[in-house]
């Protein structure tokens, strides 16, 4: 009799995991606005590592031609790594998981195409259907790795708790997106344009892991290694952090993790410097009531410190990108092992 169940039981598991494989790609495979670049098509047929990239930093989050130059060097850092570089955003009304050179360009070039949008999950359908040109945040971009099967997602910086938060509620889409989408996803931690501290109660709240990834307990403050606020959890290396990923994915679990790489240790001075800027900033943005117009005011913040430290703040911005690319793709390799 255990045996007979155990079988039952196996045969329900394998059911149920068709069933959701199938469900998962149903948009794809239906023709959906969806089109997956061949490379990454092949990778993930082949269960090889994948790290998805957002675009939001590109078209709202560094200026041109930086945005171009750090994106391209991000897919580099990844396929260094023997990982495949997954790029998202959204062209012309179709979401495109794996971007063509030109492809970049024209999202990066910004100059040339000043309407293009800032795509959260609230703006997927409408972008879509009025067929326009994107940058996907960390939210869209997590729903579209989800979507597609890729498990590691590299960036910059979350979006988070803003400071006020309490009363603009102003909390990006980002925190609630990471109970959906079983992706891990590699950041420096949070701005402290934010407040970092509700960010962490809120994804607390939320069930969502946070783990600081090597050398550091301190969750990450993004130009800076330590927040002065302690993550729940810290690993040393790119197998245990697949491995968080991996058994999650076992257990059928919706949400994903937030990994916090910190800054290469070079940078933390100037990001201790950067920090007055970034409190400047803050200040400015609330005199001028930037906190309470939705979606700008990350991009405002971002663009307001870059000008405050003369340029300082982006060579910070994408060594840290690099940084976490590079784990990205370390972590990606480690759960393709265990996955196969
Ligand atoms: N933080 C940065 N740079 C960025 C962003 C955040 O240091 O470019 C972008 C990311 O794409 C993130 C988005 O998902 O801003 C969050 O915007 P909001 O706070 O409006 O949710
Ligand atoms: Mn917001």
């Amino acid at each position: 009799a255990p045996r007979r169940t155990l079988a039952a039981a196996h045969h329900a598991a394998t059911k149920l995991r068709r069933k959701f494989a199938t469900s998962l790609h149903e948009p794809l495979r239906s023709k959906g606005p969806i089109d997956i670049h061949p490379e990454v098509q092949d990778a993930l047929e082949h269960k090889k590592a994948v790290v998805a990239l957002e675009t939001t930093i590109v078209t709202h989050g560094m200026p041109h031609p930086v945005n171009l130059k750090t994106a391209r060097s991000v897919e580099n850092i990844v396929r260094s790594t023997g990982a495949i570089p997954a790029t998202i955003g959204v062209l012309v009304g179709r979401v495109k998981i794996g971007l063509e050179p030109s492809e970049l360009e024209y999202l990066a070039d910004v100059g040339k195409n000043p309407s293009v949008v800032k795509v959260s999950r609230r703006d997927i359908g409408p972008s879509i259907a009025l067929k326009r040109d994107g940058g996907t945040t960390c939210s869209a971009t997590l729903i579209f790795a989800a979507l597609a099967g890729i498990k590691v997602f590299a960036t910059g910086g979350l979006g988070g708790v803003h400071r006020g938060g309490e009363s603009t509620m102003d909390v990006s889409a980002d925190l609630h997106e990471l109970t959906r989408c079983p992706v891990g996803l590699v950041s420096a931690g949070v701005k402290s344009i934010l407040d970092i501290g509700r960010t962490l109660e809120y994804l607390e709240t939320l069930g969502v892991p946070v783990v600081s990834y090597a050398q550091t307990d301190d969750f990450p403050a993004f130009y800076s290694r330590k927040s002065g606020i302690k993550s729940p959890w810290r690993v040393d290396d790119p197998v245990t952090a697949a491995h968080i990923l991996y058994h999650q994915q076992q257990l059928n679990m919706s949400n994903g993790v937030l990994f916090g790489v910190p800054i290469p240790k070079q940078y933390q001075a100037t990001g201790e410097k950067l920090q007055e800027s970034v409190e400047q900033a803050v200040r400015e943005a609330e005199e001028n009531g930037i906190s309470r117009t939705g979606k700008e005011a990350t991009p405002w913040l971002l663009k307001r410190v870059g000008e405050l430290t003369a340029g300082k703040s982006l060579t910070s911005n994408v060594a840290l990108i690099e940084n976490t690319a590079h784990v990205g793709g370390q972590i990606a390799m480690a759960y393709a092992k265990l996955a196969a």
